[in-house]
């Protein structure tokens, strides 16, 4: 399989550390929605990672719909998701808060790294990091009363934890969301213990935001 798309995204990221975690081989192609978005438009015509390429030469997009896939290909033995019910529903809403916050946060960055700065606007700014943060700050809740030292759903590291981990660390990395008044203290602790892991090293490559 062919995972185009650079590990910078937390969608692409997150979709690279399933595959490694379970086990199923891929080449990467690290290539930039900036600099590479014609070759990117050859595989996905919105132009957007990630994309995978599956070995029947499918081209799957949305990091939903691939996880998905990798997900029923795992099968139910293998899924890094509960298989139904309360705790099932709850991983996918703690999914859908997480890449919901991190879409909110892509759009500020991409304010400042597609918009010559007199054409961009603050109110639609500070709209999206409100959203971003009101998210982060129900996940961070919903995990303090849980207890920090706990996985966000039942006893094991699931793709919420996958999920909240990448997200945090690139809205870190970009927008520097652990300095933000809103304190994000068991997001941090949960996404340290993920990053410690050898999966998330691997993929570990920092967003550097030019500054402005
Ligand atoms: N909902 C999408 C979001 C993917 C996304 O926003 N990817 C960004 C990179 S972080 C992208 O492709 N941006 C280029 C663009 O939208 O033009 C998913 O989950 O895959």
């Amino acid at each position: 399989m062919l995972l185009i798309g650079m590990f910078d995204s937390p969608f692409v990221r997150r979709v690279a550390i399933t595959m490694k975690l379970l086990e199923m081989p891929f080449e990467h192609a690290n290539w930039s929605v900036g600099k590479d978005f014609d070759r990117i438009r050859e595989y996905n015509p919105l132009g957007r990672v990630p994309t995978l390429v599956t070995d029947d030469g499918e081209n799957l997009m949305e990091s939903a719909a691939i996880l998905d896939y990798l997900d029923e290909r795992a099968g139910p033995d293998r899924s890094l998701l509960p298989r139904a019910g309360a705790e099932r529903r709850k991983a996918l809403n703690l999914m859908a808060m997480a890449t919901g916050a991190a879409e909110k946060g892509v759009m500020q960055v991409y304010e400042r790294v597609f918009r010559p700065e007199e054409k961009r606007h603050q109110p639609w700014v500070d709209r999206c990091r409100v959203q971003m943060s009101g998210s982060l700050a129900a996940i961070d809740r919903y995990l303090g009363e849980r207890g920090v030292s706990q996985w966000l759903v039942g006893k094991r590291m699931t793709l919420a934890d996958i999920t909240v981990a990448c997200v945090f660390t690139f809205l870190n990395d970009t927008l520097r969301i652990a300095a933000d008044p809103v304190v994000f203290q068991s997001l941090g602790t949960l996404a340290a213990r993920c990053e410690a892991l050898p999966v998330f090293q691997e993929t570990r490559v920092p967003f550097f935001l030019p500054a402005g």
